[in-house]
């Protein structure tokens, strides 16, 4: 199983390079790793299994996360009004996004930065993917869109198969500063 030590930092190289298209049918070892993938996300969310591996509840992770510059990348996360999502993609393609722009309040973090980096990142509020997703053993071909929270994920997930770290994204001379077409998230039961 993933563990944190497994999960490759910001001063690596591999982070910082451009991931390759992944052969379809996968091969057995790229199978096995996707699949490593899922299970860091599903166990990093078990409060149990969290507590006893010392892992970092992880929405996203993205191979070259671990060591892999292949397109490969999981979502395993709620949106912003408690739909919850389960996507792990291969070979996933940007086709379209939107001008407007959304970004979350209380800024990006990621498991590959150990430091805390303030600062807004604003993206797309809607994007087009064009994918294999996984399930079952098997790769479908799908196009999906994604709004709000889960295209801030996947936006997240995707910029690591490009080489690109969220506070690559953060404005240097001005962290906080927001576009005339950005908006922040709204997530249901904000103010509990
Ligand atoms: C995360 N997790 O997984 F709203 F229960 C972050 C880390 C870096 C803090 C572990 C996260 O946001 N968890 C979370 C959020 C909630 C409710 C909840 C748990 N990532 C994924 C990552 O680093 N992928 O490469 C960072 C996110 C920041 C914005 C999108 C991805
Ligand atoms: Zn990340």
């Amino acid at each position: 199983m993933i563990l944190m030590k497994d999960i490759i930092r910001e001063n690596n190289p591999i982070l910082h390079c451009k991931s390759q298209d992944v052969q379809i049918p996968l091969s057995p070892e790229d199978e096995k790793a996707l699949k490593d993938m899922i299970e860091y996300l599903f166990n990093s969310q078990d409060e149990k299994l969290q507590e006893k591996y010392g892992l970092r509840a992880g929405v996203g992770l993205a191979a070259p996360q671990i060591g892999l510059n292949k397109k490969m990348l999981v979502i395993l996360a709620y949106d912003e009004k408690g739909n919850s999502y389960f996507l792990p993609m291969v070979n996933p393609k940007l086709i379209s996004y939107s001008e407007e722009l959304t970004y979350l309040e209380s800024g990006e973090g990621c498991l590959s930065v150990d430091r805390e980096v303030k600062g807004y990142v604003h993206r797309p509020r809607r994007v087009s993917v064009d994918t294999y997703l996984y399930d079952k053993g098997q790769l479908n071909h799908v196009r999906l869109r994604l709004k709000n929270y889960i295209a801030i994920v996947f936006q997240h997930e995707y910029d690591h198969l490009n080489g690109i770290l969220f506070v690559d994204r953060i404005k240097k001379d001005d962290p906080f500063y927001i576009p005339k077409n950005s908006t922040p998230i709204k997530f249901e039961n904000d103010d509990e």
